[in-house]
């Protein structure tokens, strides 16, 4: 049951799997848009603007792809913290991004969630969680209602990183997925670190997609490099989610490029020689590279596209930050019942 996918897009070959010229440039401008909006976050909280960003470089191509696979209107993401392309992939606008880094008002929390934290009722986006899997049991309840009330044509799309498969929440769902042969797909994002800790010191079978043979359901892993091999996996499992066929682990190999967050120096624990080997495979020039040596985009077209993404994010920056912030005496609105307030 547990099979290695083979990779659809290397540079000299174009396997479609099915996906348009229109459906391959929107996943470039999903990849595109998420590197810039990752990038931005980071630009302002060196700036002093923002207090924290979230680093997914490296991430572009799985979350891309995944996104494509995903119905809108019908399915369900239950995404974690690092899964900004997802997010944007799946319909979160650049200025709801803005909003939520930049604490304002008119964010969904109303400028109270931690940053990142997005959620949306519209779009089928369940609220991330900052603490490790503890997604997870919220997904496999999602998809148990979809089951209970006999929802065919939908499923839940739930992400979690390498190292949360450690934790006893990612068990737990995987396990009551499967023996309730749940309408859900399993995405692991393995970049090889859990903040510091290496994928070495985090398990001793660095294949963690073999482990979903051991619940009962079909384990496969994929390049994550590749936003075509994952559109294709996360499609195939979504199908068979949608149609009472039960749940999938998929496990995409990445890497990280950049620090764990705005707080994090990775420089304390892993070496520039490693950093700058793995950035040769970079997802994001190579998937340029391919749709322009196939036709599917001129180089001119590429060109059009990224001003057209930096024009969006810098005028999402410029809104979002030109908004107020909550105002002090509404700390405690949708905190306590009946607009009582403690200081009273
Ligand atoms: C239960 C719990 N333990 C520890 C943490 C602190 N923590 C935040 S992110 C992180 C690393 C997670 O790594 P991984 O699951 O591989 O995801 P990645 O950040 O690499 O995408 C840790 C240990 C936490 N948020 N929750
Ligand atoms: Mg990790």
């Amino acid at each position: 049951m547990a099979t290695k996918s083979k990779t659809s897009g290397s540079a000299s070959t174009l396997e479609r799997r099915g996906l348009t010229d229109e459906q391959l440039v929107g996943i470039l401008r999903t990849m595109l848009m998420h590197r810039r909006l990752e990038g931005r976050g980071f630009e302002l909280n060196r700036q002093g603007k923002i207090p924290f960003a979230s680093a997914g470089e490296g991430h572009e191509a799985v979350q891309a792809g995944a996104a494509m696979a995903f119905e809108r209107g019908k399915d369900i993401l239950v995404p974690y913290y690092r899964d900004l392309g997802l997010d944007i992939g799946i319909g979160l606008s650049p200025l709801e991004v803005l909003l939520s880094l930049f604490a304002r008002v008119a964010d969904h929390s109303g400028g109270r969630q931690f940053p990142h934290h997005y959620a949306s009722k519209k779009l089928g986006l369940y609220s991330i969680s900052s603490v490790l899997a503890a997604q997870l049991p919220h997904a496999v309840g999602a998809a148990y209602a979809l089951k209970y009330r006999k929802e065919t044509g939908r499923a839940v799309l739930a992400t979690v990183g390498d190292g949360a498969t450690s934790e006893g929440e990612w068990h737990e769902s995987m396990n009551f997925a499967a023996i309730h042969k749940l309408p859900i797909v399993f995405l692991c994002e393995n970049n090889e670190w859990a903040i510091s800790t290496p994928l070495a010191k985090q398990m001793a079978n660095p294949n963690i997609y073999e482990r979903a043979e051991g619940y009962g359901m079909p384990g496969v892993q994929i390049n994550g490099f590749d936003p075509i091999a994952c559109y294709a996996a996360v499609k195939e499992a979504m199908d068979r989610a949608r149609t009472g066929g039960g749940p999938t682990f998929i496990e995409a190999k990445c890497y990280r490029f950049l620090a764990h967050t705005t707080d994090d120096d990775d420089r304390t624990y892993r070496s520039r020689e490693e950093v700058a080997e793995r950035r040769k495979q970079d997802p994001v020039p190579t998937f340029e590279r391919l749709l322009v040596e196939h036709g599917v985009l001129t180089a001119e077209g590429l060109e059009d596209l990224k001003r057209s993404v930096l024009a969006e994010a810098n005028e999402a920056t410029d809104r979002a930050e030109s908004m107020p912030y909550p105002a002090p005496h509404d700390l405690y609105t949708n905190v306590y019942a009946d607009s009582y307030q403690p200081w009273r």
